[in-house]
């Protein structure tokens, strides 16, 4: 009884409905997140990983709507698609999804494409939902690192934010570890920089999303002002363990 009250509970702060001043309050971290880069199939499936917050988390900077979608939707649909294409060739379900993306050129014509652009999108979002949490900001090390790279953190914004709103069409902008230099790029589509064809290729240590759907209820066509909103939901202590 206490369980079911309790799994209860949690599965309405996820789906918003407590309507909890802070619902950080109910969850830990989530184990399958923070193992986003050995994400694997359960049963021969694909899954949705849970966000480990309520959509109304990063409100009003990022709208609960706009998560709950975003979440529910579109990251499902990448993994369905994705599910969907991996029955053809089943003996690829126990290879984790970023040794598939890393060597795409090495996966049959059957399923290439798919596994570039869903199962790039599957590991996309579940990096990305890892990268979200109010009131973090930069630790001195990692502080450190931005300046060494960028002049000032507040450059390296000014840069990141550079090439979000020159991104043309739908992409991801990227922070990538170069040994130890930290550097920006951009990906179209559901690319990112694990990928054997990404133009510049490294380890991502942050990510943002700026499809339209990541952003178009609250920002509409205003994808500058999303990204300077960004700051205040992203994870500094994700990023910084993300460059180790
Ligand atoms: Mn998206």
């Amino acid at each position: 009884m206490e369980n079911n009250r309790r799994n209860f509970i949690k599965t309405a702060a996820v789906l918003g409905l407590t309507g909890m001043s802070n619902p950080m309050d109910l969850f830990a971290a989530n184990p399958e997140l923070s193992q986003k880069s050995d994400i694997k199939p359960v049963n021969g499936k694909y899954e949705l990983p849970a966000l480990g917050y309520a959509y109304q988390a990063l409100e009003p900077h990022i709208d609960a709507k706009t998560m709950e979608i975003h979440h529910t939707k579109h990251h499902q649909a990448y993994i369905n698609k994705l599910n969907e294409a991996l029955e053809k060739e089943p003996q690829l379900k126990s290879m984790p999804l970023e040794t598939m993306l890393r060597d795409l050129r090495a996966l049959p014509d059957s399923v290439r494409s798919v596994v570039r652009n869903h199962g790039g999108g599957h590991w996309n979002h579940s990096f990305f939902w890892t990268l979200l949490k109010t009131g973090t900001k930069p630790s001195p090390a990692l502080t450190n690192m931005l300046t060494n790279s960028f002049g000032t953190v507040d450059n390296f914004k000014k840069e990141f934010e550079k090439a979000g709103t020159g991104l043309f069409g739908s992409g991801w902008v990227w922070v990538i570890n170069q040994m130890g230099t930290l550097k920006i790029v951009t990906t179209p589509n559901q690319d990112n920089p694990l990928m054997d064809l990404a133009e510049v290729k490294g380890k991502p240590v942050m990510g943002c999303d700026v499809w339209e759907h990541a952003y178009y209820l609250k920002y509409q066509n205003k994808r500058a002002d999303y990204l300077t909103a960004f700051w205040n939901v992203l994870n500094w202590d994700q990023v910084e363990a993300n460059t180790r």
